[in-house]
Order: structure tokens, then sequence, then C-alpha cells
């Protein structure tokens, strides 16, 4: 099964575009509980309420050599019918790049990874030849300071309006998707339509203030899906209690309900 077949499947089972983000930070996280356990934790409690879980790597990077066996023993956390997407913003010359994809489809495993356009083609290639694999394209991304340069006008419309037609053309395999902040709803109307059949990732709903309603209303296809809509810290850090995965499991299940209440009026 393919990622964009796995995510479908998830979303269906679970009645969810809801991915949440394991974003691990210590000083976030409730006293005296090691990242694996908090993640597992985590997961457990949600893992009927998601479409798919997406573990950024800074997190664990930054734990040094530990890191590495953090990341891979959350990845075994995560049930297989759960799609796993590594947000690691990978781009790099061709040979470099094939390493990154490497890295992360076999040797962590991921079912989809995040990839930042800026250096074109070549540099996404060997992500895009994983078929199986989902390439989630940086598109116009959540920060504010995304619009230095996505929102630079070219001679065919903006910069992020170019990577969507540009992810449209590459689309060989059906395997492209592209991220489109949720806070900026005006932005993910124009890219939903430039690429009508792709999985938007949408984070920035929560600590970052995107607009769910309207991540919901362009986000989705017009079957109503292919919007995986990401939270983080809304989620996981829900309280910092020894109740931190039931507080987890109720912010999910509200969040993923809110989601599915405004898939009523597209
Ligand atoms: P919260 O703001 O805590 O929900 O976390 C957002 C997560 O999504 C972080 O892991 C970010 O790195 C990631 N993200 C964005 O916030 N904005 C983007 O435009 C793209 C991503 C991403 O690729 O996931």
């Amino acid at each position: 099964m393919n990622f964009v077949e796995k995510l479908l499947k998830a979303a269906r089972t679970n009645k969810s575009l809801l991915c949440i983000g394991l974003d691990p930070d210590p000083q976030l996280m409730p006293a005296g509980v090691g990242i694996v356990e908090f993640n597992r934790a985590i997961i457990e409690a949600t893992s009927d309420l998601v479409c798919a879980y997406k573990p950024n790597l800074a997190f664990y990077e930054t734990l040094g050599a530990e890191g590495f066996d953090v990341l891979k023993d959350t990845i075994a956390c995560i049930p297989e019918s759960i799609p796993t997407i590594g947000d690691a913003k990978r781009g790099d010359i061709g040979n470099t790049a094939r390493m990154y994809a490497k890295s992360l489809f076999e040797m962590f495993g991921f079912d989809a990874a995040t990839v930042n356009p800026l250096m074109g083609f070549d540099s996404l290639e060997p992500f895009i030849e994983y078929r199986d694999r989902g390439v989630l394209i940086l598109c116009r991304t959540s920060n504010p300071g995304s619009a230095d340069l996505q929102d630079q006008l070219l001679s065919s419309g903006s910069m992020y309006e170019l990577i969507a037609e540009l992810a449209r053309q590459w689309n060989k395999y059906g395997n492209i998707g592209l991220v489109v902040g949720a806070t900026y709803p005006e932005e993910i109307s124009r890219v939903r339509a430039i690429c009508p059949d792709m999985p938007l990732l949408i984070p920035g709903v929560g600590a970052q203030s995107g607009d769910l309603a309207s991540a919901v209303r362009y986000g989705v296809d017009a079957k109503g899906q292919k919007a995986i809509i990401s939270s983080s810290r809304q989620v996981i850090y829900a309280s910092k209690g020894k109740d931190f995965a039931e507080a987890a499991r109720e912010a999910a299940l509200k969040l993923r309900d809110e989601i599915n209440r405004y898939l009523e009026d597209v």
C-alpha cells in the first residue's frame, strides 16, 4: 500500500483528517517522564483519532546520539496502519539527497517526508523515486517570514504558486503533496485550485493560531479528503500533569470532531 492509500485508509477508519505532530520538548513535558514514554502514551491515547503522526526530527537530533534510538522507538510505537511523516524539510544536491531519502525512508522507515524545493527538481528526485512513499514539498509555509520568498511575484504569479505548478508537473508517480500553513487560508485555496488531487499537509492550527475552519474548507479535495491538518503543541502539551495522555486525547478528540463539523459545511 502506498502513502496516499495508507493515508486515505487511516482517515476513513478513524474518521479523521487530524495529524498529531510528535515534537517532544523537555521544557514543556511533564517532569520525570522520558521522551519515549511520553510519545508512547500520547500515541496509545490517540491512535484511533488520527490520520497520521508527524515527528519533527529537530526534537530528536537535539538529544545527540540517543535521539536516533528515541525516534526509532517512537516510530515503533505507531500502529502499522497509521502513516508516519518524517518532518525534516530536506533539500540538497542529488547524491546527498539520495542519502537523506535513504535515511528517512529506509533507516527510519517513514511513509512520507517533508522536503524543501529551493534547490530544484534534482534535489527532490531521489525522494520521488521511492514511489510508495509520500513527498511533501514546502509551498506556502505557516511562519510570518514565508512571505519573504514564497510570496514574491514572478511573471507567472507568486513563487508559491509556481512551486504548486511544478509539483503538479513532477507528480508522475502520484506520490507528491504540498505543505501549506493554516495561517494563510487564501493561499490554501489557490494551491488547492492548482493541485486539485494532491494531499495537502496543513500545519499551524493551535499554537500558531491558524484558521481551522478555512484550513478544512479550502484544504480538502472535491471528495472532502486529502487534507492533513497537523497540530503539535496544542495536543501533546494539553496538560503538564500526570494526566497528560488523557488531556492529549481530549484535545485530539475535540480537534478531530471540530474538523469533521467544518467538513459537513464543505
Ligand atoms: P505546532 O505549532 O506546535 O502545532 O507545530 C507545528 C509543526 O509543524 C512543527 O513541527 C513545525 O516544524 C511544522 N511546520 C510548521 O509549523 N509550518 C510549516 O509551514 C511546515 C511545517 C511542517 O512541515 O510540518
